[in-house]
């Protein structure tokens, strides 16, 4: 799937800006024929829940109603039209002057749909409705539940299960481009690294609608300079002197696809690409041949006002921060991220863990570890969750989109699932396995485990090139005893590391919430003195242990979550607050990253 832009032969259209917006109370169906019976509007795009003063729309279960006015130049009307959404949370029915026109559940991936054959000459009047509802066969996982009252009114109610607020809305931007009736369909890179010879072939593979008599293939240079060409649909490029893609260093080419017909073009499209080599071996993460250490962050799509909703300045602010500390990684912790945040990690050499929004397959908590580990343990949850079908889609959703990133180095493919419950290895193989055969560059394959997911518990370690551990001691176990945090983090990884002695191993989640302001004589949890005690008490056990290849700590950024006992307005465990003022912990984390290098 290709990210719209205009070329010489293609334009782009944004729909971003004020739609009328209102919630359905379900009281009197809606009728996508009619203009939508409000005068409220909302900013596309952005979650709606934090753009009102009301409660009830901030914390609305249901359906959703949004409306927005377009018109199509004449010059434009013989191209072929598609309606773009970059997502829209969680399922969505799109109407066009009233009928239907597509439909897509899945909140976090965009769908397109082509719409010339329902535009008017003058005004067109775009409807979407969407729902916010989550439950056990959807992606991320939620608890649904609903009543009816004596009149036949239906509350509906969420308990997500999963740590951050259920966001919704169309949260990224909508467009609308177009392409010749002949076009380009798809473009797929797979560099081919000689790394002895600084040299690579590049394969690039086209896939066209329509009719075409030639394609050409160049390459690029970051300059502009053509560096190689090529012609037909799949068609290989070979280059010496090969600028390499690295961590904070990156190099983009460009794959220019053009294609003719009597000599004419037809259609051309400029895919961006990055050359870098990723293997796993011998218990190391290579990059280029190099031993790579991830420094960096779980993250969340998460600002004040936009909700989860894009957010450019943002993204930008949190890239300079991550380099200006000597970090070089995040993971897209619970769910892909917006296509302009994986663009801007290409330029910026940020390397990603990307990962679906499989998250919240854990049926009930059981922290009684001698139960877990019989071979025969078995929770509710691979009964009780019908994700499956989700599951597959989102991983052929995720490759369509982002398989061409530079940045991305490792798919994970749930974070925190029940994998020491019988059942789980079933669940999980035929996901691997899908993964690896759609990723025409073949990266590696993770999850993320939950602590009661151990080298004696875990089921599906097998399936995994990496094991990417998610881990509390000194917090949720054992809190704010950081001698037993110490023991038992050092206990865990060396055990790991007998156990898979191929496997490189690396944190994806370790943290502590804290107060930003909130100090202590006594190094309390909460404070900001404990959070740097923490990280201090990780990172000295880190350092021992020769196959541990990576931190991505907990969290970058302050999050909203649902209400909880344990969350004051939503989880602080950022290293930066919600407004991305740095806590004490920041300086430490610092002085540490600056002086580990990325590669070697
Ligand atoms: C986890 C989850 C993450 C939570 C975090 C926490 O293990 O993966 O979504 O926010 O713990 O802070 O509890």
């Amino acid at each position: 799937m290709l990210y719209p832009i205009t070329t010489a032969s293609r334009t782009l259209l944004d729909l971003s800006g004020l739609w009328k917006f209102m919630i359905d109370r379900e009281v009197q169906p809606i009728d996508p024929k009619q203009p939508l019976p409000t005068e409220t509007v909302i900013s596309v795009p952005a979650s709606f829940n934090d753009q009102t003063a009301s409660q009830e729309i901030r914390e609305h279960v249901g359906y959703v109603w949004y409306e927005t006015n377009f018109r199509i130049a004449n010059p434009l009307r013989d191209q072929r039209l598609v309606l773009r959404f970059g997502s829209a949370t969680h399922e969505a029915w799109v109407y066009l002057n009233g009928q239907k026109i597509t439909h897509h559940k899945g909140g976090f991936t965009p769908f397109e749909v082509v719409i010339n054959d329902y535009l008017n000459d003058d005004n067109n009047r775009l409807t979407v409705k969407l729902s916010n509802m989550l439950d056990k066969t959807t992606l991320p996982v939620g608890n649904y539940s609903e009543s009816t009252d004596e009149n036949g009114h239906i509350t509906r109610r969420l308990d997500e299960n999963f740590d951050f607020f259920n966001y919704a809305g169309l949260q990224r931007p909508v467009k609308i481009y177009s392409t010749p009736q002949d076009y380009i369909q798809d473009i797929t890179v797979v560099p081919e690294v000689d790394l002895a010879h600084s040299s690579a072939t590049v394969r690039v593979n086209t896939q066209v609608a329509g009719h075409f008599d030639q394609l050409k293939v160049t390459l690029l240079d970051q300059a502009g300079q053509s560096v190689a060409e090529a012609s037909g649909t799949t068609a290989d490029l070979t280059l010496a002197n090969v600028h390499l893609w690295q961590p904070l260093h990156a190099y983009l080419y460009t794959a220019k696809v053009t294609g003719f017909r009597n000599n004419e073009i037809v259609d051309t499209y400029s895919e961006l690409f990055g050359i870098r080599k990723i293997e796993v071996k011998a218990g190391q993460f290579l990059i280029n041949g190099q031993p790579f250490y991830f420094k960096g962050f779980g993250k969340h799509e998460d600002t004040y006002v936009h909700g989860r909703g894009f957010n450019e300045p943002v993204n930008v602010l949190d890239l300079s921060l991550m380099k200006s500390m000597g970090a070089n990684s995040f993971r897209t912790s619970h769910y892909p991220y917006s296509e302009e945040m994986m663009r801007l990690c290409d330029r910026e050499g940020i390397v990603v863990i990307d990962e679906t929004p499989a998250v919240g397959l854990i049926d009930s908590f059981n922290f009684d570890l001698s139960v877990l580990e019989s071979d025969d343990f078995e929770d509710g949850t691979w009964k009780t969750m019908k994700t499956a079908a989700a599951h597959q889609q989102v991983i052929r959703e995720i490759m369509a989109r982002d398989k061409n990133h530079a940045c991305v180095v490792m798919w994970s493919i749930a974070n925190e699932a029940a994998t020491y419950s019988k059942g789980a290895h079933d669940y999980f193989k035929p996901l691997f396995d899908l993964a690896r055969k759609l990723d025409p560059q073949k990266r590696p394959c993770t999850y993320t485990s939950i602590m009661m997911a151990n080298p004696r518990t875990d089921k599906c370690v097998d399936l995994v090139d990496v094991i990417a551990l998610n881990r509390y001691y000194g917090w949720y176990v054992g809190n704010g005893d950081l001698k037993a945090a110490e023991k038992a983090t050092r206990d865990e990884l060396l055990a790991y590391q007998a156990k898979f002695p191929d496997k490189p191993i690396m944190y994806t989640e370790y943290g502590a919430d804290t107060v930003a302001g909130l100090h202590s004589n006594y190094d309390e949890p909460f404070s900001e003195e404990f959070q740097e005690d923490y990280y201090r008490m990780a990172s000295k056990v880190f350092d021992e242990v020769p196959h541990f290849v990576g931190e991505q700590l907990w969290n970058f950024a302050d999050f909203q979550t649902k209400f909880g006992i344990q969350r004051v307005q939503g989880n602080k465990k950022g290293i930066f607050t919600r407004a991305r003022e740095p806590k004490m912990a920041v300086r430490y984390l610092k002085d540490r990253w600056v002086r580990i290098p990325s590669l070697g």
